[in-house]
């Protein structure tokens, strides 16, 4: 059954390799896509092949990619693969585009995910020449279902040149309802508050827009999302887990916090999964998320209902809870909504609603500075994220990490944290396997003795105690984070020990 019904789109209706040819070498392009979830499935791929094919005459053709947030093998995967990026924003979590930023062939700016919108609307990125889309359905009148993440979509939409759309007949119809997309935002000076005080409160409406003069093509898929399948807890994350939660328990006691805690905003990966599992089963109830994304631990929490609903503005849902989700979608529908990521991850909304922000990590450093994104202080792994969206303005924020990496060959807790993404002066508390260190209101020194005792694998504990305890002794007119500075970094080598890099 068809899922166009504007008679002015219907007639734009082509295929994914004829629409692929209205992008032209150089073209700014943002696509949609936020994790595996509502990224185009087909032109992307049609483009590859012709750049591809443009490569083999000796043409270059590349484009500047431009996103929600990470995409697909099916989207960045085979762009990259075809050596068609020449630019990439705002994150990236692809192996083979990860390889070629890093060796220099794609240009990467890795920003704030809350920033990518404003920074399109306020000049920064230069023109987008064309937005592909994906949608669930488009509407008589023109306007879009959108499909299964939101991103930056809205942003792309109104400020593209041209538009192409994706219509997925994969994304359930019943998607329609899930979302809140906030037309409201202008720029500074014009800007008022964002009159949002609850997680769920709806504040724009459950379409998207767009001019349909722009619209250059239409391009209709039946093809599934792909995020990657989460490897069940293992001991180590379930035991930061079990430390998350003891510690949620005592803010509680404390009178810290009210017995269904603050809005819980969780990063991706198993390490995120785990706790969201662990609270599963903590006895914890009516709970709300104001999040980036609804994995598969989010879907555990509406279902035994532990949470009471969520915010987001993307599905991060493996193959197992995708088809758990479209089974009981009507079950959903209103516990779940989906919003553009310069709303979900917006400051001033994560500030008002006390967020409880709990995010992975690279290395944090003995005073409590964290690394998120680049290995040995060089070498990019994803990017930031909403990482520092949330954290910063966040009630509280954990940062989350096994004590050891590669095989525990290296320590996560350093002396001094080779890159830094979010400072001594933003970071609350430490978790590893071994142990939580809460930072809040302690001076440096203090900090790096509770870091060490509670959160450093035993096999480095006494290294780093020892660091410490030098460079106190060694600067004594400059003891307020002292440090050995060639020694500190040279922890690091330890990795190129390992052979892996
Ligand atoms: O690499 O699989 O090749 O061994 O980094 O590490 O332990 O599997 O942890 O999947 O939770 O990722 C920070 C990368 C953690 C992630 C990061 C190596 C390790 C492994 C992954 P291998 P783990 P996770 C909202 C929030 C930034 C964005 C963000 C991230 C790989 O959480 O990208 O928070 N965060 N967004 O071996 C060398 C170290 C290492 C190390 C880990 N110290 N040295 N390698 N690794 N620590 C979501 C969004 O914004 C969309």
């Amino acid at each position: 059954m068809s899922r166009i019904h504007c008679p002015v789109l219907g007639s734009r209706i082509m295929t994914a390799g004829d629409a692929a040819l209205l992008i032209r070498p150089g073209d700014n392009v943002g696509l949609s896509g936020f994790t595996g979830a509502g990224y185009p499935k087909l032109v992307p791929t049609a483009l590859a092949r012709r750049m591809d094919a443009a490569h083999q005459r000796g043409d270059e053709f590349k484009i500047g990619l431009w996103t929600g947030a990470s995409t697909a093998p099916d989207a960045d995967g085979v762009l990259a693969e075809a050596h068609g990026i020449s630019t990439r924003l705002p994150y990236s979590s692809d192996p083979t585009l990860r390889a070629m930023i890093n060796s220099g062939e794609v240009d990467y700016v890795d920003e704030h995910l809350s920033h990518s919108a404003q920074h399109m609307w306020f000049g920064f990125y230069g023109n987008l020449d064309i937005a592909v889309v994906e949608v669930t359905a488009v509407l008589p009148d023109g306007l879009l279902v959108p499909s299964s993440s939101v991103g930056n979509n809205k942003t792309w939409l109104d400020r593209a040149d041209r538009v192409i759309l994706e219509v997925n007949h994969w994304q359930p119809r019943e998607l329609e309802g899930f979302h809140d997309i906030y037309h409201g935002t202008a720029l500074p000076p014009d800007r008022r508050p964002i009159q949002l005080t609850d997680p769920m409160q709806r504040i724009g409406e459950p379409y998207l827009k767009v001019d349909r003069d722009k619209v250059v093509a239409v391009v209709e898929t039946n093809h599934p999302d792909r995020n990657a399948p989460f490897t069940a807890p293992d001991v180590t994350s379930a035991a930061i887990a079990g430390h998350v939660v003891d510690f949620l328990r005592s803010e509680v006691a404390a009178g810290r916090m009210p017995p269904s805690l603050l809005p819980l905003q969780s990063g991706v990966g198993n390490v995120a999964n785990a706790v969201l599992a662990g609270i599963d089963s903590s006895g914890f109830t009516d709970l709300v998320a104001f999040t980036e994304v609804i994995q598969d631990g989010m879907l555990d929490l509406l279902d035994s209902g532990t949470l009471r609903a969520a915010s987001a503005t993307s599905f991060g849902l493996s193959d197992l809870g995708v088809k758990r989700f479209m089974s009981n979608i009507d079950g959903y529908k209103g516990r779940i909504l989906l919003r553009s990521e310069e709303i979900s991850n917006h400051p001033e909304l994560v500030r008002r609603l006390g967020v409880i922000a709990m995010n992975g990590m690279i290395e944090a450093d003995i005073y409590g500075n964290v690394n998120s994104t680049h290995i040995m202080g060089s070498a990019i792994m994803n990017g930031i994220g909403g990482s520092g969206d949330f954290a910063r303005n966040a009630y509280l924020n954990f940062f989350l990490t096994p004590s050891t990496a590669k095989g525990g060959a290296i320590s996560t807790i350093v002396p001094m944290a080779s890159h830094v993404d979010h400072t001594e002066h933003d970071v609350h508390i430490v978790v590893t396997e071994h142990g939580l260190a809460d930072l809040r209101g302690l001076p440096p020194r203090a900090r790096a003795e509770r870091i060490i005792g509670r959160c450093a694998h035993p096999a480095f504990r006494e290294k780093l105690s020892d660091y410490a305890a030098r460079a106190w002794a060694e600067h004594p007119h400059a003891r307020h984070t002292p440090h050995l500075l060639g020694e500190a970094l040279s922890w690091h080598q330890r990795y190129l020990d390992t052979g892996q890099m």
